[in-house]
């Protein structure tokens, strides 16, 4: 079976998603997601000028020669860039392997080791009253497990809060919480580290008398600590028993990870902005993190994400893989096959799309009483609507970054 045509499919439904569609020369059809939030049209170029002409021609079912054969013959190995690339491929690949076989992916990967994928919502608030809200209305919506974020005081706009242009947006959905802004330049946010840290276990303890200890609770404190910060955060959170605390320091330093692990046992989660085995190397080694939050569309696809968590394993390290809705529907079946079969799945994040998006993007997975399936349609079970998609072309997007208060720029 040949791949006989290769289409890469940029759409912006509520926001831009870059899809690799392959084509055999048996008419199977096998979806990719190649989603890089903000610098998308890379990863178009990449797959475009480099990749797709190395494609054609090829057997389908080679999936690992395939991803050894991208990875290596490229010489300039790793990055988010080409990771993407190489994870669309595989994921394409897996999906006409799925349907040449007629099973779900699930199954070619060692069948199901669970009824359904435990998934946590985002729940958000400028103040305690609107995130309870949030977290209600989570709780209505079936989530089981949430994450928790909240405005800081003083801080103007800060990562993880709803909008309300954002909802507008969504059409009235909740939307918790879509960073990229449209627009040619970059949004500016502020940042105060010790307001933060003074502030966040007041809400968590807010939350915990409010909702009891049963809820699992998670946090993001999206890479802005230094070791030391993280350390005293990790610290402060211990009475709030959160599930996980994630990105606490960035992620670049694995090194920083054992200091934060000396001071706390609240458990650690990171990884959304690593790309190969190879960043986890140290962290997994030297068990300093539980859960492990690569996203399959920009660590190298489900052939590479499985190696690591199956290195993790050998350290009862789960996954915890990154759904926001920057990852697309594609993206998403991919986590959810590759979630029931490991043994060592933890949780997913599951942020839902927009309807324009599931129009584009025809979906089998089910979601109920909390639990996500990918359902049972040979391949990862997502079709593309190219009309629909057609109906939204790219529109320039960027995430915003920091300044502290003196102007200096710091992480977002
Ligand atoms: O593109 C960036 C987002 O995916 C990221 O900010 C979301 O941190 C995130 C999360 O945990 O979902
Ligand atoms: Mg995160």
């Amino acid at each position: 079976m040949i791949i006989d045509r290769a289409e890469v499919i940029v759409t912006s439904p509520d926001r831009n998603f870059v899809t690799l569609k392959l084509t055999t020369d048996e008419g199977l059809t096998g979806l990719g997601d190649a989603t890089l939030n903000g610098r998308e049209l890379a990863v178009v170029a990449y797959l475009k000028d480099h990749v797709v002409p190395l494609l054609l021609g090829r057997d389908a079912h080679r999936i690992e020669d395939t991803w050894q054969f991208l990875y290596r013959s490229a010489y300039w190995r790793r990055g988010p860039v080409t990771m993407a690339a190489i994870a669309a491929v595989d994921m394409a690949l897996w999906d006409i392997k799925g349907k040449a076989a007629g099973m779900p992916v699930y199954q070619l990967l060692g069948g199901a080791s669970r009824n359904g994928l435990l998934a946590y919502g985002h729940a958000s608030g400028k103040d305690n009253e609107a995130l309870f809200d949030s977290i209600r209305s989570h709780q209505e919506q079936g989530y089981k497990a949430i994450r928790v974020q909240t405005g800081v005081p003083g801080l103007k706009s800060i990562y993880g809060i709803a909008s309300n242009a954002t909802y507008e947006a969504m059409e009235g959905v909740r939307y918790d919480h879509e960073p990229a802004q449209r627009g040619a330049l970059p949004n500016e946010e502020d940042w105060d580290t010790r307001s933060y840290l003074r502030h966040v276990p007041t809400v968590f303890e807010a939350v915990r008398n409010e909702f009891g200890p049963e809820l699992p609770l998670l946090h993001d404190a999206h890479h802005r600590l230094t070791p030391i910060q993280a350390a005293k955060l990790g610290k402060s959170l211990e009475p709030y028993d959160l599930f996980w605390l994630e990105d606490v320091s960035p992620a670049e330093n694995q090194e920083a990870l054992r200091l934060v692990r000396q001071h706390t046992t609240t458990p650690l989660a990171i990884g959304e902005i690593f790309n190969t085995v190879w960043d986890y190397q140290q962290i997994i080694r030297e068990q300093l993190i539980d859960y492990v939050r690569s996203a399959v569309t920009h660590t190298g696809g489900i052939s590479h994400l499985k190696k690591v968590l199956d290195y993790a394993s050998q350290y009862q390290i789960k996954s915890g893989m990154h759904g926001p809705t920057d990852i697309s529907p594609v993206g998403m079946a991919a986590a959810m096959h590759l979630g029931l079969s490991i043994h060592n799945f933890g949780i997913q994040e599951y942020m839902q799309h927009g309807a324009k998006t599931d129009r584009v993007f025809q979906q089998s997975f089910t979601w109920e009483g909390g639990f996500l399936h990918p359902g049972d349609r040979p391949g990862l079970g997502v079709e593309l609507d190219t009309d629909e998609a057609g109906k939204y072309p790219y529109v320039q997007a960027y995430l915003p970054y920091n300044r502290l208060a003196d102007g200096t720029v710091h992480d977002w």
